[in-house]
């Protein structure tokens, strides 16, 4: 048995270099956060881009890089500016997000972010052939680098080789509008096994497979000449035990941060006060200026919740590159500021907002002070925010309100779920939240915590692998053949 090769576009720590020192700091986002526990647990090695592009790695440093990378389990793909421009804010981020998430009208399909993306996945492609053997396993994450697997196969065809998309796949009449789109059907299917958070994204691939490759499938087996390739769900967990224990920590360690005093002086200055809490990346996705017009909408349906609630938006800053999320970021920075400036009173701000990304203790302040979390995206392939906040509620109070349109919708039924598109239905949800017996919020969080818990991410990258190797086995007999 060999080792586990992870690769994904960003490692999961970051570079950061000061006056000659370098200094590894882990990064935020799902990927990251996610297979943390799975990599500092084994024998493996990380793949991806350190953060920095060539122009902005001193040479002098290029070895102190690498060793600071390797004491994480880590290697560095090395990328220009001009690669990063194309590959990942070109057709990783104006081409597959917006199309994937349904924003047709934001994608752009220019050929010169394609050639670029191609470019780039087959240097990750040859660095994992120059850095695996035959009997490694390969793990490739997500839409950044979808034509890696077939680039790996043509030269290693007995690697087991797994993907798991971490984002939605389109229906198949979206998909197709994309030009390049048999291409990143075969560059897929250079897999063992395709995971997806949820089984209608695994039907939409599987119904483009058969219909633009005219491929068999049958149940969710694809199969080519000489190998069968499975697609299955994985619906990813979080690290439960670590949200959970530190909130519990939290709650007995008695030193407050700074955050947290003033989130305790709000509660005693305004007692009863409700606060509703929303975590996002800074994505036009996660559908934040919706769900901000959503709330002057239920403050002017039921007047009399002014002053007795209070939205908390953290949007972590994310793509700002990209025109279509500065664009965003003004819509969300000019409707706080008006809707601050036409409700506040003298004892009462109704939103605050914070434009940053917080250290994990600051999260936990907000997710166990808060009544309510109100997570709107328009689209989301999971979206972890929702079951981190519900494996912090120690005393398990607290409501979840969670849009349909979200992977993790599928698995936390408990939940209050709405159509964030539906301003009538979220005014009247927040009001249900808002008035919800203790008893009954015991009663949901109790089914979706034992579900977190038993389904967290372990579970997910164990099933995964074991479910990649089982098929590797099953495809020996072809590849001997
Ligand atoms: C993609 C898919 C899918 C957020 N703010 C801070 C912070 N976070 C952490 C959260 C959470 C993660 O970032 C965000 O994960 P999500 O799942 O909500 O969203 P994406 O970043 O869009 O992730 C998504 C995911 O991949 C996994 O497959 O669920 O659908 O879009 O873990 O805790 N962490 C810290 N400070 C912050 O300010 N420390």
């Amino acid at each position: 048995m060999g080792k586990t090769i992870i690769i994904s576009n960003r490692l999961p720590v970051q570079l950061q270099i000061s006056n000659g020192t370098i200094d590894a700091i882990p990064s935020v986002g799902g990927l990251a956060t996610g297979m943390k526990s799975v990599h500092s647990g084994g024998e493996s090695l990380w793949v991806g881009w350190s953060g920095l592009t060539d122009e902005e790695t001193p040479a002098a440093l290029e070895n102190e890089i690498d060793v600071a990378l390797k004491k994480h389990g880590c290697a560095k793909i090395k990328l220009t500016e001009k690669e990063i421009e194309g590959f990942y804010f070109g057709f990783s981020n104006r081409t597959v997000w917006p199309l994937f998430h349904y924003f047709s009208e934001y994608t752009e399909f220019e050929l010169e972010f394609w050639n670029t993306y191609k470019a780039v996945n087959q240097k990750f492609a040859d660095a994992i052939i120059e850095k695996s053997h035959d009997n490694d396993t390969i793990w490739v994450h997500d839409y950044q680098l979808m034509l890696v697997p077939q680039m790996v196969r043509e030269k290693r065809p007995n690697t087991s080789i797994g993907f798991f998309l971490h984002i939605p796949f389109p229906s198949y009449e979206i998909f197709r509008t994309l030009p390049w789109r048999e291409e990143v059907l075969e560059g897929l299917l250079g897999s063992d096994l395709i995971g997806f958070h949820t089984y209608d994204y695994e039907r939409h691939f599987l119904s483009s497979v058969r219909r633009l490759l005219g491929l068999d499938v049958s149940f969710n087996d694809v199969y080519l000449e000489n190998r069968v390739i499975k697609v299955d769900s994985f619906p990813m967990g979080i690290d439960y035990k670590k949200f959970a224990s530190a909130a519990k920590k939290h709650d007995s360690n008695g030193k407050d941060s700074d955050l947290q005093i003033k989130l305790n002086s709000h509660k005693q200055s305004a007692p009863g006060t409700k606060l509703i809490l929303s975590i996002d990346r800074l994505d036009y996705s996660k559908g934040i200026a919706k769900r901000i017009n959503a709330f002057e909408y239920f403050l002017n349906k039921y007047p009399e919740y002014k002053e007795k609630v209070r939205l908390i938006i953290l949007a972590v800053p994310s793509r700002s590159n990209v025109p279509q999320y500065q664009l965003l970021k003004r819509e969300i920075d000019e409707l706080v500021g008006r809707i601050n400036g036409e409700l506040s009173t003298v004892n009462w701000t109704p939103i605050w907002y914070f434009y940053r990304s917080l250290p994990f203790e600051n999260l936990i302040d907000l997710y166990t002070s808060s009544d309510i979390a109100w997570l709107t995206p328009l689209r989301d392939g999971m979206n972890l925010v929702a079951k981190e906040y519900i494996a912090t509620r120690t005393d398990k109070t607290g409501v979840l309100i969670l849009s349909e349109m979200a992977g993790s919708a599928n698995e936390m039924n408990e939940a209050l779920l709405i159509n964030p598109n539906n301003f009538e239905e979220q005014a009247d949800t927040l009001k249900t939240a808002i008035t919800m017996p203790e008893e009954e919020q015991i009663s949901r969080n109790t089914f979706l915590q034992k579900r977190l818990e038993r389904y967290n991410v372990e579970v997910w990258a164990n099933e995964f692998m074991g479910a990649l190797n089982r098929k590797s086995e099953e495809n020996e007999p072809f590849i001997s053949q």
